[in-house]
């Protein structure tokens, strides 16, 4: 973590914590210890601050001046088009990946986030929203799985109440594509927010992005959720090829019937994986994804920077 407990010489004689909640490059928005939210600009060039991060700073003429950035516990990380590494958010518990009737779901990407969480360690929620549009198939199979999944209409409030509870306590990051309706179950969970979510005039169903970074709001029973910006395409961080069926928690068990320790359930013979997908245990949808994150992250290995 290269940024992480960096201190610049000497504490600022006025030095205090406070939370970053927004950050936009060399300017963030900050919290103070009475969540009153002020701008602060980052001291220093090497600083970098993201949504979520615990920080000291120091109120000056105009706004406040970020001096350092805590420690992080974990990192939300993700290879941008250059295969370099940006961080989305920072301290987070639980990973939120919101799927929805429309726009059509994009399995793959939902898969390479549910993997990112696990291979981060934080806890899971699948939220199907729009539940008054119908029903998902992928919600089925992520239930099979093992994941929490749980079905809610921001529109109609069906479901919001075990949604809210599933959140309490957790600083949870609310993820997936652009239009499925993150912030607008922001607004649901939280009385008098009033977060710009996408008009419904968006003809294509491509859905422009309406969010453009991360925020992190106050639940009304304790946590916090971070509204994050949808994307077309997310891949977690690079990882040991040998790790990432770490990411599918289905494939546990039947990796300790392979022959070889190094098996990556390719084309090794004996390979327990191979063996639940052809008896059904493993969907091979699930295996095809596997397939194809394993491939991306040799991928991103032999990219420079990556
Ligand atoms: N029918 C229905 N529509 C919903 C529901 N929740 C959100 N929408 C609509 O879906 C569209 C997208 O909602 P947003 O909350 O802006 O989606 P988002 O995920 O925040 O999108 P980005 O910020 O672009 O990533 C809006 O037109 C919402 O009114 C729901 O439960 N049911
Ligand atoms: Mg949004
Ligand atoms: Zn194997």
């Amino acid at each position: 973590m290269p940024d992480a407990g960096r201190r610049l010489r000497k504490p600022h004689p006025e030095s205090r914590p406070g939370r970053v909640v927004a950050s936009y490059g060399r300017r963030v928005l900050i919290e103070d210890e009475q969540r009153k939210r002020l701008n602060c600009q980052l001291k220093g060039r090497r600083l970098k601050a993201v949504c979520g991060d615990q920080v000291e700073w120091y109120p000056d003429s105009h706004n406040g001046v970020v001096t350092a950035i805590a420690a992080r516990r974990n990192e939300l990380r993700r290879p941008d088009s250059r295969g370099r590494v940006e961080i989305l958010a920072a301290n987070i518990s639980q990973l939120v990946v919101v799927i929805a009737p429309t726009p059509p779901v994009d399995e793959f990407l939902a898969d390479r986030y549910l993997a990112a969480a696990r291979l981060m360690g934080a806890d899971i929620l699948v939220v199907c929203n729009k539940s008054d549009l119908g029903n998902i198939d992928l919600a089925d199979e992520y239930r099979t799985v093992g994941y929490p999944v749980v079905s809610v209409s921001a529109r109609t409030s069906e479901s919001m109440a075990s949604l809210a509870t599933a959140l309490t306590g957790h600083t949870s990051v609310l993820v997936g594509q652009s239009g499925v309706g993150k912030s607008s179950l922001s607004n649901a969970l939280i009385p008098g927010l009033t977060v710009a979510t996408q008009k419904l005039s968006t003809a294509t169903g491509e859905g422009k992005h309406t969010t453009s970074t991360a925020i992190l709001h106050h639940l009304p029973d304790g946590g916090e959720i971070i509204d994050s910006p949808g994307v077309r395409d997310f891949a977690p961080p690079p990882t040991e090829l040998k790790r990432v069926d770490f990411g599918f928690p289905e494939f546990d068990q039947p990796v300790r019937e392979c022959r070889f320790n190094d098996c990556l359930h390719l084309k090794e013979p004996q390979c327990g994986v191979r063996a639940a997908v052809d008896r059904g245990e493993i969907s091979a949808r699930r295996y095809r994804s596997y397939r194809e994150l394993l491939h991306l992250m040799r991928k991103l290995k032999e990219t420079p920077g990556g």
